[in-house]
């Protein structure tokens, strides 16, 4: 089964997808297998690999071993075009149309278009929200575009009713790594009844509660990163795979 399919049915048979996303740059690979198997003994559906920045990780290598490890999907979520690689089982194709940066809407994606024809990699067309969370993070810096207004949740319904008019398979409703602020539970409602494709919600999301909240108003998959990234906190993976999987009947 292809990934969006995967993914589609999670979302049918347990309410919502939980996914974690790895930075190679932040986990230490020693620690990786240990990692994934609470992963996967938690509940969690699949794996985003990616950062802004690759400065010491290397993606191919680290997808490779992550796909030694398990067989939940790897999907790649690009911090830039040389982040494609044929180790993985899909790609996040983002489109920042929360802003109006030309380079984020098409310049990036005809560069990374012969690379992923070429690593024959299932290609997930998404449309990138940023919503401004507080201060400025990574994500709006390197986008160099301005965030989405976090009191207009019409604005960002209209801009991901859009994106669905233009074929896009996903919205992705981004606070930002590390975000001080979530996406508002508002704004992911707006979203989701003016949308049918699922809506990814991410950034600064810290306790399982946050992520039921984004679930309850409409959230097709949630997105944690950071949070795992202290090994302190792996004993809660379970609790947030739980309070995402608002169905009770979770076999897929
Ligand atoms: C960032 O949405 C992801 O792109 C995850 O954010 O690292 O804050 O969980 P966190």
């Amino acid at each position: 089964m292809n990934t969006y399919n995967y993914l589609k049915n999670v979302i049918s048979a347990k309410g919502a997808a939980y996914l974690i996303l790895l930075d190679p740059d932040k986990l230490n690979e020693d620690k990786l297998a240990d990692f994934i198997s609470i992963c996967s003994r938690s509940g969690v559906d699949g794996f985003l690999i990616g950062g802004s920045l690759m400065i010491n990780g290397d993606m191919s290598s680290f997808t490779k071993r992550l796909k030694s490890l398990t067989d939940l999907p790897a999907i790649i979520f690009p911090g830039s075009v040389n982040q494609v690689t044929p180790t993985a089982d899909a790609i996040l194709y983002l489109s920042v149309i929360s802003g109006r940066n030309p380079e984020h809407l098409i310049g990036k994606h005809v560069l990374a278009a012969p690379l992923i024809k070429k690593a024959g990699i299932e290609v997930l067309s998404t449309g990138y929200i940023i919503v401004d969370s507080g201060s400025m993070t990574t994500a709006q810096y390197m986008s160099g575009s301005f965030p989405m207004p976090r009191n207009k949740p019409e604005i960002a319904a209209a801009t991901a009713l859009a994106a669905e008019f233009m074929g896009m398979k996903f919205i992705y409703l981004e606070a930002g790594s590390g975000a001080e602020l979530t996406v508002p539970d508002e704004m992911v409602k707006a979203v989701s009844s003016f949308c049918s494709i699922p809506i990814i919600v991410g950034g600064g999301i810290k306790s399982p509660d946050v992520a039921r909240n984004k679930v309850k108003n409409g959230a097709g998959i949630i997105v944690t990163g950071n949070f795992f990234e202290n090994e302190n906190n792996w004993h809660l993976i379970k609790d947030f795979a739980s309070a995402v999987h608002v169905k009770k009947s979770s076999l897929v």
